[in-house]
């Protein structure tokens, strides 16, 4: 029987708007494949825009051993960015908008121009990216005890929330953004450390691949978007009091706390 991409961005829209964990979409089909996890995702953007929101960027995630294993999926996925998710540094992110969330470091790009696949280089990315900062993503999966398969949380934009950005930053080339080093702190406590070499090698070779991933669909990263390397640690709970904070070499730190 064919998936109903529509149907599915309603449920997994439900759950956002109800603030309840679901069943994961591929406990209820037969077969949910990689298209179809992309259409539904595509179907749930387009939920959210009709709604008012605007699409402020995009995001890989699972580009990590870290977050591979922690997820029990072994391989990079795509999402989008709306514009309503993105916070400043040094933000309470509100919990009663949430369901069971999150908190992960995250490598920032700000594109000053666009890129489009195929055939996007890591060249290609140092000359269309204005600014690298770093970042704090708020992830939320919708499904229950954050337990999917690769079509499930495709389907669920990557499990994308919200997402605090930095101030400071760096220019491509002002830095190696392979040894460029990131400590995870929550609540004081060190929880993980890791250089940009732990996304895929290079966290610019993963904007690649998402700009490259997205030419396949007849997309493109637009001028200004912001765009999510991936997390190069595992994800901590995000919890009513919980401060996290990422500290970068070369491009600052960010703080969240989570309050309701
Ligand atoms: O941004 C991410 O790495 C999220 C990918 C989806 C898996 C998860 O919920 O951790
Ligand atoms: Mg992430």
């Amino acid at each position: 029987m064919p998936i109903d991409h529509v149907k599915w961005a309603e449920y997994l829209i439900a759950g956002v708007d109800e603030r309840r964990e679901l069943q994961a979409i591929t406990k209820q089909v037969d077969e949910l494949s990689i298209d179809d996890a992309y259409a539904i995702q595509a179907a749930l953007l387009e939920i959210q825009l009709g709604r008012g929101d605007k699409l402020a960027g995009a995001k890989l995630g699972l580009t990590s051993s870290a977050k591979q294993e922690q997820m029990g999926v072994s391989e990079p996925v795509y999402g989008w960015v709306p514009a309503s998710s993105v916070l400043a540094d040094g933000v309470s992110v509100e919990l009663t908008e949430l369901i069971h969330p999150r908190c992960e470091p995250e490598f920032v790009f700000i594109l000053g121009e666009s890129l489009a696949g195929p055939g996007v280089t890591v060249a290609d990315v140092f000359d269309a990216t204005d600014k690298i900062v770093g970042g704090i993503e708020v992830i939320d999966s919708r499904y229950e005890a954050f337990s999917f398969t690769l079509a499930d949380v495709i389907a669920d934009n990557t499990s994308a929330a919200r997402v605090a950005i930095g101030s400071e930053g760096i220019k491509p080339g002002e830095a190696d953004l392979t040894t460029l080093g990131c400590v995870f702190e929550v609540d004081g406590v060190v929880t993980g450390t890791a250089t940009g070499a732990a996304l895929l090698g290079d966290p610019a070779a993963c904007v690649a691949m998402l700009a490259n991933h997205l030419g396949k669909y007849g997309q493109q990263l637009e001028a200004g978007w912001l765009v999510m390397a991936g997390a190069a640690t595992d994800a901590r709970p995000l919890l009513d009091g919980t401060v996290a904070t990422a500290r970068y070499s070369h491009l600052g730190s960010v703080s969240i706390a989570g309050k309701t």
